[in-house]
């Protein structure tokens, strides 16, 4: 038996389509009905019929994952950078973003966001609610990529040379057009209404690799609108650490074991009084804390 290596590049159910060292893609699944494998995994595979099978799979430099209450989900592995999706319309949930981040953090991912459809009049809104998120250091850039795709994809490329970035984002916010606008030859599905077909909005379902280069040194992941962003790979105690604006301040606590919710003396408290930390941030920081701290099964 032959092993080859391979990168998984698309991945629906059991199924895993993986690309061969010669760049011809096999569909895949993976031994022993294991359900370790994700996008982005570097996998030891052999042939298997007209298909393959996974034998193994290589250890990873980066896993941004998502523990919810009753079940964990894998975006993608090997991962150099988060590319937060926002738009101006649907209206941005800053929690999804909040949490987006966190994890990131957590698995050591490089994050920044973009705010799409910046050529919608509700942009000036979701402008401020990102007003907290420039002020922290994430760095934010606004596109428009579907009615000014040459401006998108001349910013785009020196984010996106040399480096494998997952777009990630609700549903309906542009991650498939932006794929389609600087992947060369991508098809993405995008959410366009299909009267002719009368077949509903389109949505991505599963995450799909994109190479951007023919050296195959720079690809971009698109991947499903998510809804919930559970966080519970995440100890309470450990949270404020995640959080850029909030540890900032949380060295200066009385306590050094401070909550920040209601102890004396605390300098996050104290810096949000102050208007250095936004309270609509605190907010989140104590709904997020409350969360955590809920008995796990
Ligand atoms: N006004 C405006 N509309 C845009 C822009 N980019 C994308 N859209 C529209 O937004 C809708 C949704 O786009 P998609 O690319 O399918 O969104 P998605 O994030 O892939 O959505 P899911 O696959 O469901 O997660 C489509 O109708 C796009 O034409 C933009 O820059 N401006
Ligand atoms: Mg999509
Ligand atoms: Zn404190």
């Amino acid at each position: 038996m032959e092993l080859n290596t391979g990168l998984v590049v698309g991945a629906h159910g059991r199924h895993f389509i993986v690309e061969a060292a010669d760049r011809q893609r096999v569909s895949c699944h993976r031994r022993g009905k294991k359900v370790d494998c994700v996008v982005g995994d570097r996998v030891q595979w052999c042939v298997a019929g007209d298909g393959g099978v996974i034998e193994a799979v290589l250890p990873r430099r980066s896993l941004l994952w998502r523990q919810d209450r009753w079940r964990s989900k894998s975006f993608a592995a090997n991962i150099d950078r988060l590319l937060v999706i926002v738009a101006a319309s649907p209206p941005m949930a800053e929690s999804l973003l909040a949490r987006a981040l966190i994890a990131a953090a957590h698995a050591g991912i490089d994050a920044q966001v973009l705010l799409n459809k910046a050529d919608l009049p509700q942009a000036d809104d979701a402008r401020a609610l990102l007003e907290p998120y420039c002020r922290m250091g994430v760095p934010v850039i606004e596109a428009s990529v579907k009615h000014d795709a040459a401006t998108a994809r001349a910013m785009l490329a020196p984010l996106l040379a040399g480096q494998v970035t997952l777009l990630l984002g609700a549903s309906g916010v542009g991650k498939s057009t932006l794929i389609n606008t600087i992947v060369p030859d991508a098809t993405a599905q995008v959410g366009e209404i299909s009267r002719a077909l009368n077949a509903g909005r389109h949505t991505t379902t599963t995450t799909s690799w994109y190479w951007l280069d023919g050296t195959h040194e720079a690809a971009v992941l698109d991947s499903p609108g998510f809804q919930e962003f559970g966080l519970q790979q995440i100890e309470a105690a450990d949270l404020a650490r995640w959080l850029p604006d909030v540890a900032a301040h949380a060295a200066s606590c009385r306590f050094v074991n401070c909550t920040h919710r209601s102890e004396p003396d605390c300098a996050v408290r104290a810096a949000a009084e102050r208007g250095e930390v936004s309270h609509s941030r605190l907010r989140l920081y104590e709904r997020l804390y409350e969360e955590l701290s809920q008995p796990r099964y």
